[in-house]
């Protein structure tokens, strides 16, 4: 209203005493050495690059506060509907640059850290990466909070502050994986803003008695009490002043340690409990795709969504609305099915502690959530054990056991005596134990379903909630296609093509960074010669800047003037690393055996492999060491070494990848078809104009059909046959020999150790051998076939770069502005808030 009463003291005083975002280079070295004198306590002529970056990072983050404070006043005057983003991981990377190119300072920072004796750069690459992440459903979220902010939408992020995040990965030298833990916040981490006055208490254990007067309520009590305290994290849209709020949990005992246990003596027993409550929120999970059943993990899922859902609750109560109008201001969204607690957890908090009726509750339920699938594997399909949910959370096993009453019933309703049926929906799998099947309560519980490709939503529908679309109708099974963030992920990770873009539009980039639709303009450039030869300069420039990373962390030295061939993601066997590897294998012997002149027209290749395995598969690890190990020795052939080289890359991480990314000429998405939901790094690379080699897999579809298939190299079977060869690989096997003779040598190859070890390898070799799920003895061949095609289309380095710029310019699709506008609008049903300047 502009007319509130001012609540604390003297207004004037108040108001002459807030600051406003530096805009000046004066105003930024001013705040910069007062950092450095008052927060960081050092002196400027010892003050190193390290000190450089936290006076930078201490001074930014007084600006975002600034904006991030309007904009939190902003929406609790309109009181908007919000959207809450519920993920357990998010994978940001770094901050600084990414803070300074939103508010539009990086130019005057630059400057301003340059007047006091540093470099920007420098002062950038003192900055770890925040990696509370696996992969890609992490590095989703981080995109979407970006896209959310920038689109000024009121969302807010909620994930867990882990104290480790993903693990460091070293290579030993046999070329094995070791796992260290990554200390992020050792160095403290300025981009937070710890809430000590955010608190809740979380219940684990304990009894639950169902009351007898009839209301179906219960009273949970006992147990351990833990206590969540909130670190919030900003989150800045580009161009704009909204400034969003990630809220991160961090669990501590609720009262330091058990006095009685201390004063009786017993010290270990007083500390345990304490270290069992931090215990929570330590460590990330560094599994994606499968679900192991352990208990710190269920608490962890629990703490998380417990807090949540007090927090969102409390903000709603602030507006003084009846509880059941809950779901006209809050829309929850799950992402994959990690929060799906937060539906018994809801209906507990309604039923128990709001009094509702069970289907007034549900029905509140069911508006509120909705609900992401990110993988069809069955690995990767979440199921608890029921004795472990009854013993960690009893109220919430007795709820899932109500819910799937009452849905059992409706199922039969519709379905009479389809027992089959009725077996195959249930919440709880039978069997020793007993199962909760979290997809299907996510599923039940939410407003909407969606899958994150075209291709992968249709599997859902047809596969893994096929039951659920015949019982509750279609319509609540959508598609949003997955989206990046064009900031970070052109902008940010490669200045020199955004500003060539921009130039060549004749746009600012404020413009096309949130319209990317727009890059469609570059198009008739693709026939100009010199602004090819500008865009392959480019592409150059960054090899040399991938080379000069490689040689200044690695000491390895790369050639630049050779095709950039680039894997990157996690190791897992549906990703068919292996199938790469097997091809440069192939390609390594194929070079040997050629005649000096015959060499002379082969087109020289640079590939690389990055990616982290879960510590506990094996196969993945064992992929890792080969790949490692057929470096060692094609690097060192000098038959070949002119034409082949290979590297493994260590610990990929997002800044990594910021590298890797602008650098690659054609980058490899190679899954078995219908196994990758979506994929994110394959829009990456192709807004940077690389070009993409994959199956007709995930978005790699949706990417051919921007840029036309003429454009991408695709192999490989199609999704329908490979139930069909799965089933001819146990019951009809033929011999790899018969199949597929290249395969079969260069299985041979490995197995008679030519890259050492004969033996260590085996037990990867024989997953081929054997069931090959994966197909890679089905796709071998045409996955060559399509390698050469790229070599061919290389050759003709004109029509190349032609691709290239196409490729770019067809890719505004895949912003992540889009798919939070879909989710905005087709899901959650909220509206831009927008913070006026
Ligand atoms: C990934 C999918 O594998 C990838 O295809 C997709 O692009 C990404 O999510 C974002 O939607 N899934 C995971 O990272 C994951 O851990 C298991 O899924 C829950």
């Amino acid at each position: 209203s502009g007319r509130e009463k001012w609540p604390k003291g003297d207004e004037k005083t108040w108001k002459a005493g807030l600051r406003s975002v530096d805009k000046d280079v004066d105003a930024i070295t001013k705040s910069f050495v007062n950092h450095v004198q008052t927060s960081l306590a050092r002196q400027p002529y010892n003050i190193d690059n390290l000190g450089g970056y936290q006076a930078t990072a201490l001074s930014v983050r007084d600006n975002l506060l600034v904006n991030w404070n309007e904009t939190q006043l902003h929406y609790t005057r309109k009181a908007p509907k919000r959207a809450y983003y519920l993920s357990l991981e998010f994978l940001m990377g770094r901050t600084l640059d990414n803070a300074l190119l939103n508010l539009g300072l990086k130019g005057q920072y630059s400057e301003g850290v340059q007047k006091l004796g540093f470099s920007m750069e420098d002062i950038l690459e003192q900055e770890r990466d925040a990696a509370l992440g696996n992969g890609g459903l992490g590095r989703l979220a981080a995109c979407y909070l970006d896209s959310s902010a920038s689109q000024e939408l009121p969302l807010w992020g909620y994930g867990l502050r882990y104290k480790y995040g993903i693990f460091q990965q070293l290579i030993s030298p046999e070329g094995n994986q070791l796992e260290a833990p990554d200390p992020w916040l050792d160095n403290q981490n300025p981009w937070e803003l710890p809430r000590l006055d955010v608190t809740y208490d979380v219940r684990f254990y304990g009894q639950a008695e169902r009351l007898s007067d009839g209301t179906g309520r219960a009273l949970w009590q006992g147990g351990q009490e833990v206590l969540a305290v909130a670190y919030d994290v900003m989150i800045p849209g580009y161009g704009t002043k909204t400034t969003n709020n990630l809220r991160l949990w961090e669990s501590r005992p609720k009262r330091g340690f058990d006095l009685n246990s201390f004063n009786a003596g017993n010290y270990e027993g007083a500390v345990e409990s304490s270290n069992s409550a931090a215990a929570i929120t330590s460590v990330l999970y560094p599994n994606d795709h499968t679900t192991f059943g352990k208990e710190l993990r269920l608490k962890q899922q629990y703490f998380w969504t417990a807090a949540s859902l007090q927090d969102i609750l409390r903000r709603f109560k602030n507006l003084n609305k009846p509880i059941q109008e809950f779901a006209d201001y809050a829309a929850i969204q799950l992402n994959d099915t990690h929060p799906t607690l937060a539906i018994p957890e809801l209906m507990r908090i309604l039923i128990d502690e709001e009094d509702l009726r069970w289907d007034v509750a549900w029905s509140i339920v069911t508006n509120t959530f909705f609900y992401t699938n990110h993988t069809v594997l069955p690995e990767a399909l979440e199921k608890w054990p029921v004795p472990l949910i009854e013993h960690v959370l009893p109220r919430h096993m007795q709820i899932i056991y109500d819910i799937n009453l009452f849905f059992l019933q409706a199922v039969e309703k519709k379905f009479p005596g389809d027992r089959d049926r009725l077996a195959r929906m249930s919440l709880i799998e039978e069997g020793v134990p007993k199962q909760v099947r979290m997809a299907h309560l996510a599923c039940i519980g939410s407003r909407k379903v969606n899958g994150v490709a075209e291709l992968h939503s249709e599997l859902v529908r047809t596969t893994i909630l096929k039951d659920f679309v015949e019982f509750e109708g279609i319509s609540k099974f959508g598609n949003v296609t997955n989206g990046i963030t064009p900031r970070r992920w052109l902008d940010q990770c490669n200045p020199e093509l955004s500003a060539l873009i921009s130039k060549t539009l004749k746009l600012d980039k404020r413009v096309w960074l949130k319209e990317l639709t727009k890059l469609e303009g570059l198009i008739p450039f693709a026939e100009n010669k010199a602004f090819r030869k500008e865009w392959a300069a480019i592409k150059q420039r960054n090899k040399e800047r991938l080379a000069h990373y490689v040689q200044t962390t690695l000491g390895l030295i790369i050639r630049t003037d050779a095709m950039f061939d680039v894997q990157i993601k996690r190791i897992h066997e549906y990703k068919r690393q292996t199938l790469n590897i097997l091809g440069v294998i192939h390609r390594y012997f194929t070079l040997k055996s050629m005649t000096a002149a015959e060499k002379k027209k082969v087109n020289p290749r640079v590939v690389f492999f990055a990616g982290k395995a879960a510590p506990a598969y094996y196969i993945a690890k064992l992929t890792i060491r080969l790949v490692v190990n057929v470096a060692r020795i094609i690097n060192a052939d000098p038959d070949t070494k002119d034409y082949l080289q290979l590297y493994f890359l260590p610990d990929y991480s997002v800044s990594l990848a910021e590298v890797l990314i602008p650098a690659s000429d054609i980058s490899q998405h190679i899954s078995t078809a219908g196994t990758e939901a979506s994929g994110t790094s394959n829009m990456k690379f192709c807004l940077n104009g690389g070009l993409l080699l994959g199956t007709v897999d995930g978005a790699n579809i949706e990417i051919a059909e921007e840029v036309g298939e003429n454009n991408v190299f695709f192999f490989g079977h199609l999704t329908p046959a490979v139930e069909d060869l799965r089933y001819q690989h146990l019951y009809h096997p033929i011999p790899i020999e018969q199949k597929c003779p290249a395969l079969a040598n260069v299985l041979d190859q490995i197995s008679g150790g030519a890259f050492g070890d004969a033996g260590v390898y085996e037990p990867l070799v024989n997953t081929i051998r054997q069931s090959d799920y994966y197909l890679i003895s089905d796709d071998f061949d045409s996955y060559l076939a399509a390698l050469d095609m790229v070599d061919e289309a290389y050759l003709d380095k004109e029509e190349w770069i032609k691709k290239s710029i196409y490729t770019t310019a067809k890719m505004g699709k895949f912003s992540s502005d889009r798919a939070i506008n879909e989710y905005a609008e087709s899901y959650w049903n909220i509206e831009a808030c927008p913070v006026l300047a």
